[in-house]
C-alpha cells in the first residue's frame, strides 16, 4: 500500500544511528544535526526501508580514524567535551596545536581550531566525541558494503564532512569520513572519482589526495571575489585554475567549478552533466563517492544557488546511470526541511522509486517570505527572498566548460 518497490538488478543499503540526532552545535549554529530527524521521518514516512537494507551505525574505531588524521587530533577527538576543553588545552601535546592568535580574530581558537567561544565554526559541544566517530562509523560501514561487494550504493545522510583536514577541524568538519572512505577504496579500486555537489568547495578532500593519481576529486562551489562585506565566501579556494599539485604526479586529478551566485536548475544540469561526463569518459573511475551537500539548495540559509530539489537529484541520477559502485553522503544544508525533501527524493531515486506529488519537488520558502513588504516599484517582495536574486550569465558558464576541457 506504501507503493516503494524494490530496485530490479542493484542493492541500496542505508547507513544510520539515530544518536547523532539529539546533538547540538549551539543555539544560533547553523549546523542542525536534527535535520536527519527529519530526513529519516520521511524515508520512513514513505516506506523507502522496503527498498533498502538498512543498518545501524555503530563507532568508527580510533586506529580507523588514525588512517588518516594525525594521533594528537584522534586522541583530543575522542576525549573532548564541554568539561574536558580546558584541561586539555592545557596538555602540551595538544596545546602545540593551538593556531597562533589573529588580530582580527572574532573567537578564541583553541587546538585544532576548535573552540568553545560562541559563533566558533567548530564548536566543543556536550556529546561531541560520540557524534563524530558515530557519522565517521557509518561512512565506513558504508563503503564496506560497496567494497566487499553487498551493495551497489550505500548512503549516509549524516557523512560527508568535506572541510575536516589531517590535524584541524574546520567548516563545521571535525573528521573527514570522505578521506577515510576513499582511502578505503583504494585498497579494491584501482581509481575513484569524488564529486561534490556542496555549495562550499570540498578543499580537505582535494587537499588529501593532491599527489594521488587513482583519485580525482571534483567540486561544483559558490566561488567569486569578495562579497558585499569584503569577504570570501568560505572556505575561499576552488578557482579554475586549481588542478591538483602542480610539478606532482596528482596534476591535473583535481577539478572545479567555479560558480557564481544566482544559478539556477537549467545552468546547473548544463555545467554538472558536462563536466562531469567528461571526467568520467578520461579518468574512467572503478568507483564514485557522491557528497550531495543540500546547501546547494535555494532558499538555503548559508548558500547562494536557486537550485530545485529535482535538479539536486539528478546530479544523483545521472552519477547513478554509470552503474559504477556509489557512496552517496550527506554534507551541508541549513534550511532543515528542505535538506530533509532533498535527500529522502535522492533515497527514492537510489532505489528507483518515485515519490507521490505530496512531496513538492521546488524548494519551499520560510512562511515569513509570504509576508511581504511593498517595495519601491509597488510589487510585494518577500523579506526572507525565496532565490538568490543575482542572475548568472550563460556565457560565462560555457566559457567554463570550455577552459576546463584537457
Ligand atoms: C556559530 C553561530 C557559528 C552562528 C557560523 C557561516 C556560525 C556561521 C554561526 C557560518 C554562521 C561559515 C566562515 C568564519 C570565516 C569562517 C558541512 C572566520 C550565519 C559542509 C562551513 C561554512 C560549510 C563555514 C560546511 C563558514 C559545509 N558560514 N553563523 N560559518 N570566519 N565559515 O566563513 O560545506 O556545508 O553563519
Ligand atoms: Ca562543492
Ligand atoms: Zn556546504
Amino acid at each position: 500500500e506504501h507503493g516503494i518497490t524494490k530496485p530490479r538488478g542493484h542493492k541500496v543499503s542505508f547507513h544510520y544511528n539515530s544518536r547523532v540526532e539529539d546533538m547540538h552545535f549551539g543555539k544560533t549554529h547553523p549546523m542542525k544535526p536534527w535535520r536527519l530527524t527529519l530526513t529519516k521521518h520521511l524515508v520512513l514516512g514513505y516506506g523507502l526501508h522496503y527498498a533498502m537494507d538498512t543498518y545501524e551505525a555503530v563507532s568508527a574505531g580510533k586506529d580507523q580514524v588514525r588512517a588518516f588524521h594525525d594521533p594528537d587530533y584522534v586522541d583530543f577527538l575522542a576525549e573532548v567535551s564541554p568539561q574536558t576543553f580546558a584541561g586539555l588545552c592545557e596538555n602540551p601535546r595538544f596545546a602545540q596545536h593551538t593556531p597562533p592568535k589573529h588580530e582580527h580574530d572574532t573567537v578564541d581558537l583553541g587546538p585544532f581550531n576548535l573552540s568553545t567561544s560562541p559563533g566558533a565554526d567548530c564548536p566543543v559541544f556536550d556529546g561531541m566525541s560520540t557524534y563524530l566517530f558515530l557519522y565517521t562509523g557509518a561512512t565506513l560501514a558504508a563503503t564496506q558494503q560497496l567494497t566487499t561487494n553487498q551493495s551497489d550504493i550505500a548512503i549516509n545522510w549524516s557523512g560527508g564532512l568535506h572541510h575536516a583536514h589531517r590535524a584541524e577541524a574546520s567548516g563545521f568538519c571535525y573528521i573527514n569520513d570522505i578521506v577515510l572512505s576513499i582511502l578505503d577504496m583504494l585498497r579494491v579500486y584501482p581509481r575513484v572519482l569524488y564529486i561534490d555537489i556542496d555549495v562550499h568547495h570540498g578543499d580537505g578532500v582535494e587537499e588529501a589526495f593532491q599527489r594521488q593519481p587513482r583519485v580525482m576529486t571534483l567540486s561544483y562551489h559558490r566561488y567569486g571575489p569578495y562579497d558585499e562585506t569584503g569577504h570570501k565566501f568560505f572556505p575561499g579556494s576552488g578557482d579554475l585554475s586549481d588542478v591538483g599539485l602542480r610539478g606532482t604526479v596528482g596534476e591535473h586529478f583535481a577539478l572545479n567549478v567555479p560558480i557564481p551566485s544566482g544559478i539556477d536548475d537549467r545552468q546547473y544540469r548544463f555545467l554538472f552533466e558536462s563536466v562531469t561526463g567528461r571526467a568520467i569518459e578520461a579518468f574512467k573511475p572503478s568507483a564514485i563517492v557522491l557528497q550531495c551537500g543540500a546547501d546547494s539548495l535555494g532558499g538555503d540559509r548559508l548558500g547562494q544557488f536557486n537550485l530545485n530539489i529535482k535538479a539536486h537529484g539528478e546530479c544523483v541520477s545521472f552519477v547513478k546511470r554509470t552503474r559504477l559502485p556509489l557512496l552517496i553522503l550527506g554534507g551541508g544544508g541549513y534550511t532543515a526541511r528542505n535538506v530533509a525533501r532533498a535527500w529522502c527524493h535522492e533515497t527514492a531515486l537510489a532505489t528507483d522509486n518515485t515519490l507521490p506529488d505530496s512531496i513538492p519537488l521546488d524548494i519551499v520558502p520560510r512562511p515569513e517570505a509570504f509576508q511581504g513588504k511593498p517595495n519601491g516599484d509597488g510589487k510585494l517582495y518577500p523579506s526572507f527572498p525565496r532565490l538568490h536574486n543575482n542572475a548568472c550569465k550563460d556565457a560565462e558558464l560555457e566559457y567554463m566548460v570550455k577552459k576546463l576541457e584537457w
